[in-house]
């Protein structure tokens, strides 16, 4: 691995000292992957109305549009490898003693590179459930059908968190609770746009916990981390990894 990123000793100090990480990433981490993020420019919403799609007002005006729009994305997620970023992130959880990972990701990357302690923030585009009475639907989505719900008849949707909808109660509690008791933040491949999960970084600064930003560009929520690697993490975090490992050796 060329050394190509001059880590500060400092972050890897603090991780070597770290008794609980928890790390929040979004798209920018299955980026290189070859999933394309939300709000890049030749990301997801260049081509589509986020409301549009990833509503529920969007589901019930137009639900074929928006079965096709995520039956597209699932073939696409089904075609790609975790990367180098993602398999670091399941090496780190394996050497520090505590770690945990809230994705706003619902492409199950981060479980298919082998980390453990995954909570979906926003679900996730691979189960299927009942629009109404929320019954699991595990049959396959023939293209051109709407299927129906086995137990009431009502609409099966992906197993997304839509704008408007609630995150799972119980995920979001983790997370908060997790981002409050943590010593260290990590906030990988986000814009930090949507919320409640943008908030949480801010939550754990605000608690004590030393907060790193590993993303592509500067964004929002830059400036409240201590510190920032502004490079892929496909890129930052195998180096950031071989790093703790050699001082922790
Ligand atoms: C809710 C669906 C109660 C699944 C998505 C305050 C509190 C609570 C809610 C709100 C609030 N203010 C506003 C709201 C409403 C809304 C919201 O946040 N709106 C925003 C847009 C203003 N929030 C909600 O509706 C949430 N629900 O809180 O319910 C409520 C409701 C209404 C009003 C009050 C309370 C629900 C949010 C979930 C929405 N669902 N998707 C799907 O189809 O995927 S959101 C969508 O954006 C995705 O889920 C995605 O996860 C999420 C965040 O996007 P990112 O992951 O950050 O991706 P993005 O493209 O933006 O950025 C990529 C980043 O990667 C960039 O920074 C780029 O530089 C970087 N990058 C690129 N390449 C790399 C890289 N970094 C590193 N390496 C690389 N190689
Ligand atoms: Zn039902």
């Amino acid at each position: 691995m060329l050394k190509e990123l001059e880590i500060a000793d400092i972050i890897i100090d603090k991780l070597a000292n770290a008794s609980h990480i928890v790390v929040l990433t979004g798209a920018g981490v299955s980026a290189e992957s070859g999933v394309k993020t939300f709000r890049d420019p030749d990301g997801i919403w260049a081509k589509f109305n986020p409301q549009e799609l990833a509503s529920i007002d969007g589901f019930m005006s137009n639900p074929k549009l928006v079965w096709d729009w995520y039956q597209e994305r699932r073939a696409i997620v089904d075609s790609v490898l975790p990367n180098t970023g993602h398999l670091a992130l399941a090496e780190l959880e394996r050497i520090v003693p505590k770690f945990s990972i809230y994705t706003q990701n619902v492409d199950k990357l981060h479980q298919r590179a082998g980390s453990q302690n995954v909570q979906e923030l926003h679900g996730n585009i691979i189960e299927n459930k009942c629009f109404d009475c929320n019954e699991p639907y595990f049959d396959n989505i023939e293209k051109d059908t709407l299927p129906k719900c086995k137990k009431c008849g009502g609409r099966i949707r992906p197993n997304v968190v839509w704008f408007g909808e609630m995150l799972p109660e119980q995920v979001l509690r983790n997370a908060e609770r997790d981002a409050s008791h943590c010593d260290f933040f990590i906030t990988i491949g986000t814009s930090g746009e949507v919320y409640p999960a943008a908030g949480l970084p801010e939550l754990a600064v605000r608690n004590g916990a030393f907060a790193l930003e590993i993303n592509a560009n500067k964004t929002n929520i830059s400036r409240l981390h201590q510190a920032n690697i502004f490079a892929p993490s496909g890129l930052a975090l195998p180096v950031i990894v071989e790093l703790l490992k050699n001082k922790t050796r």
